[in-house]
């Protein structure tokens, strides 16, 4: 096989004016929630900062944060003063501001923080100029504008915080475009657009001939990387769903309190959502701590709602099923019942006798599976319900999040188009079918790699994902 040779790396230039949100764009572009200091505070980064992104191990782009600049106005008048005349070019005129002590610490460096990003900017192959769009078009602005201008390098102006109700998007885009700047793109670091994203790298590329293989190649790799995580999060979905459809604790008939046995039952499908959670926080590289997935009842929030409790279900739009178990055994099912186990058992276990009957008619069949003498308790269809919407919607809010967000992490109280097959519909086939297989499930298991071997568990769960995985890419397309 040849080896290609290394794509020439991009070097862009973050820059614009103090808190318009370039450190927060860096922490987007790179995915990485830890990328220099937010605030809003204003001149929060004081130093340029580098960091790369790779496309198979190898470096692509360097982005360079700056600090904001602060006083245009100021350095325009000065830079002004500084070009002898019109036969020499500003480049040279900027050049010069950057080896005089106005550029550097010192009494007399009243444009420090200024030369540093502008030092920055002549350093790299283009700049990303980043504007607050909720901002009204100032003096200030077009005074970076002109600067910039000065630098003989490539501009991109790119209006951030467009998701906001405030953004003046369309009265920026009139103002660029008078200023003579045609590609502008248009970004919001919080609520993330990977469109928005793609368009951005392909207006770099429309003014960037050289780099344009490298850019193309950035693309593609970050489509393929978003496709991944779709797929990877299904799959991450479809071992959850599975191993708790599958799950079946068997009670003895004998058995005087059965509270913590149902209690135990609970706890072990709490903790495998927990662990999914921290599974797909973890692979989209967002803090543990960035959502609050409060597994005990509270008395606000869904997610605060307890996986068994009728709330949670309502407010997911899962529909309760007919035979629902009242009492202790609320989000559970009695599977079926057999010899001794009568309905005044089924009554010390904590279940009304209504809601008993209904699910043992709908479990009746699988009688055969059961032990002589025991109960076999698992988890309620309607709580897989929920299950698999709570964690469908979270994918989808991970998916839409930019890593400069500051908030928690919130998913929609809403019930959506689309959410049908898991809130009311039938169930996918796979998910039927692991409740038949109490053997796939690892939660109470003693040594759950075992059960990764297993093909026929192997082969539901791509099934699974494949249906999770279409669906979380047509309600994304929505
Ligand atoms: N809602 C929203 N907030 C944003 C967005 N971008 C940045 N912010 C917020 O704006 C503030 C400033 O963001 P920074 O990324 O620190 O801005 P900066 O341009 O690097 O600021 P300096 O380093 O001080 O020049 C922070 O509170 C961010 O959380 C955005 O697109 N939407
Ligand atoms: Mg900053």
């Amino acid at each position: 096989m040849t080896r290609s040779l290394p794509l020439p790396v991009v070097k862009i230039a973050v820059v614009g004016h103090t808190n318009t949100g370039k450190t927060s764009l860096l922490r987007t572009l790179t995915q990485n929630v830890d990328f220099g200091e937010v605030s809003d505070r204003p001149a929060t980064t004081r130093h340029v900062e580098g960091t790369v992104l790779l496309v198979d191990g190898m470096p692509m782009v360097e982005l360079y944060d700056t600090p904001g600049l602060e006083d245009s106005i100021g350095l325009l008048e000065h830079l002004d003063g500084l070009r002898p005349g019109r036969e020499t070019d500003w480049i040279d005129a900027i050049r010069g501001f950057l080896d005089s002590p106005a550029a550097h610490a010192g009494p007399e460096g009243a444009f420090e923080q200024e030369a540093k990003a502008i030092r920055q900017v002549l350093d790299s192959d283009i700049a990303l100029y980043v504007i607050d769009a909720r901002d009204r078009v100032l003096g200030k602005h077009r005074d970076e504008l002109e600067i910039l201008g000065r630098c003989a390098i490539p501009v991109v102006p790119v209006l951030n915080f467009v998701a906001s109700a405030e953004a003046k998007t369309e009265q920026w885009r009139e103002h660029l475009s008078r200023a003579g700047m045609h590609a502008v793109a248009e970004f919001d670091t919080v609520v993330l657009n990977e469109n928005a994203e793609q368009r951005l790298f392909e207006k770099m590329q429309s003014l960037l001939d050289t780099f344009r293989p490298t850019l193309a190649a950035l693309i593609k790799d970050r489509k393929q990387r978003r496709a991944n995580l779709i797929r990877a999060s299904a799959d991450l979905l479809a071992d959850l769903l599975i191993d708790v459809a599958a799950y079946r604790v068997l009670v003895s008939t004998d058995e005087p309190n059965t509270a913590p046995i149902v209690e135990a039952l609970k706890q072990a499908v709490r903790d495998r959502e927990h662990r999914c959670v921290a599974a797909l926080l973890e692979m989209f590289r967002f803090r543990p701590d960035d959502y609050e997935a409060d597994l005990v009842p509270l008395d606000n929030g869904e997610w605060g709602m307890d996986l068994f409790s009728p709330e949670s279900l309502m407010d997911f739009g899962v529909r309760a099923g007919g035979g629902a178990v009242a009492g202790g055994l609320t989000g559970l099912a009695v599977d079926a019942m057999v010899g001794g186990m009568t309905l005044g058992a089924a009554a010390a276990l904590g279940a009304t006798i209504g809601g008993l009957y209904g699910t043992f008619e709908s479990h009746g069949k699988r009688i055969a599976d059961t032990v002589r003498g025991f109960t076999a308790l698992r988890v309620q269809e309607e709580t897989l319900r929920l299950l698999a919407v709570r964690q469908m919607r979270l994918i989808r809010a991970l998916l839409r999040r930019g890593h400069a967000s500051p908030d928690k992490i919130q998913i929609e109280a809403q019930a959506k188009e689309g959410e049908k097959t898991w809130t009311s519909g039938r169930l996918p086939k796979a998910l039927s079918r692991a409740k038949t297989h109490s053997e796939w499930s690892r939660l109470g298991t003693a040594d759950p790699s075992a059960i990764g071997a297993d093909s026929k568990r192997a082969a539901t769960e791509t099934e699974l994902a494949g249906v999770i995985e279409a669906e979380l890419s047509r309600s994304l397309e929505i």
